[in-house]
């Protein structure tokens, strides 16, 4: 039989020449116990903002280096703290997944060395923030969310500007570059999903090319 869904793989839907929204890209299920085995030596915790507030989304990383926050700032660190050891290696899957995403968006050399994972429960957000703790914003930032959909808010330049809501799925992926790269963005409080491994839960994992 023909396969019904394999045009949803063709969807490219633009905001702007610098976010490419490309719903159920990626299959959850595939890709959740290769997540399982990063989070069993290196699990979710949540980290302290440089003002010593628990940040609402549970986080760990892979890669050769890892996003973390705590008193001395926000940076990339080659050590998880928690565990005092180098965060796990990007799996290959993972890299091949969001080099397919980058390509889609017309960067084929994509070469990310971190990936961020992120862990929201029910009611948890993210603040408008940039990212800007990467050396070199030539290159995209590729996410993949998982689980509960999540109203996904894309500002501008500047924290005052007006945001557009995406709504993003579980297996949708978002590639964010060139004049987007820097975009003021975050995540309304979340609502309770049903996927049959992550529950009412939402991850999201991003890819950076941070060094
Ligand atoms: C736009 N994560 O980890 S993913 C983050 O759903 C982050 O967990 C959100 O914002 C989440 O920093 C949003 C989409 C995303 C990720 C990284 C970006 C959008 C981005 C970096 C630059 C611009
Ligand atoms: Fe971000």
């Amino acid at each position: 039989m023909a396969d019904l869904f394999s045009h949803l793989r063709e969807t490219h839907i633009w905001h702007g020449k610098g976010v490419l929204h490309l719903p159920g890209f990626a299959a959850s299920n595939d890709l959740l116990p290769t997540l399982e085995a990063i989070t069993e030596t290196n699990p979710f915790r949540h980290m302290k903002t440089p003002g010593g507030r628990e940040m609402p989304a549970a986080m760990t990383n892979c890669g050769q280096v890892g996003w973390i926050s705590d008193a001395k700032g926000y940076r990339y660190s080659e050590t998880d703290p928690q565990t005092g050891a180098q965060w796990p290696d990007m799996p290959p899957e993972f890299l091949k997944l969001a080099q397919a995403a980058a390509a889609e968006f017309g960067a084929p050399d994509y070469r990310p060395d971190a990936c961020l994972v992120n862990r929201y429960a029910p009611g948890a957000r993210m603040a408008l923030h940039q990212d800007r703790d990467e050396a070199d914003f030539r290159h995209p930032v590729v996410s993949i969310s998982m689980g509960a959909s999540a109203q996904f808010m894309l500002g501008g330049q500047n924290r005052t500007d007006p945001v557009e809501i995406i709504q993003l799925e579980d297996g949708d992926a978002l590639v964010f570059g060139r004049d987007s790269r820097l975009a003021f963005h975050g995540i309304k409080p979340l609502k309770r999903g049903d996927h049959p491994a992550l529950e009412p839960d939402r991850i999201c994992m991003t890819f950076r090319c941070a060094l």
